[in-house]
């Protein structure tokens, strides 16, 4: 575990799965500092323009881990993010992975006005577990946490474990 007052804590998991909602209802219960990692390419221009194909940005990702290098230091942050393998692992103290069920992300994602093609391959990444094998390689087995995200109690749960947590971690390390 870093030395940090504040821990910082990513959450993850395919597109749909809700991490801006929780990562924006966490800062407000717990007072840590929410990164929307997709708003701030796109607000930085961290990126190497646009894949009109997949219909995503192509991210310059030496540009972004500079950017989060500097955010993340002095800890006390949520970074969301779809995908978790490209920082480095000492950045972060706990790794959330939201899951949800297929039916109800198909229903998200086509509620988000995605084109078929984009909502077919995030529900297979979901299908395939993409992001929790993927966490599952970058990450230290203690620190990664699978959540299941489908309904508003599972939020209101996921929540009040996340500030359990942020609890405990303030108090080992106070
Ligand atoms: P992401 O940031 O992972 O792309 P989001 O936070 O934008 O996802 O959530 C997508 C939609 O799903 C949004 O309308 C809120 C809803 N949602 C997310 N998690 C939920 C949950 N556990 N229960 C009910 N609705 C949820």
């Amino acid at each position: 575990m870093a030395d940090r007052k504040l821990p910082n804590i990513l959450i993850t998991g395919t597109p749909g799965t809700g991490k801006t909602t929780m990562a924006e209802l966490a800062a407000i219960k717990t007072g840590l500092h929410h990164i929307d990692v997709s708003a701030l390419v796109k607000a930085e221009g961290l990126h190497e323009g646009h894949d009109t194909e997949f219909d995503t940005y192509i991210l310059d990702e030496d540009k972004l881990l500079d950017a989060l290098e500097i955010i993340v230091a002095p800890g006390g942050k949520i970074i969301d993010f779809h995908t978790c393998e490209i920082f480095p692992e000492r950045w972060f103290d706990l790794v959330l992975v939201l899951g949800t069920d297929n039916t109800t992300l198909y229903d998200r994602l086509a509620e988000r006005g995605y084109s078929q093609r984009k909502i077919q391959e995030n529900v297979e990444c979901e299908i395939m577990q993409v992001v929790q094998q993927a966490a599952g390689e970058s990450y230290q087995p203690e620190i990664v946490v699978n959540l299941e995200s489908t309904t508003p109690e599972q939020m209101e749960q996921n929540l009040d474990r996340l500030a359990q947590w942020l609890d405990d971690y303030v108090a080992k390390n106070a």
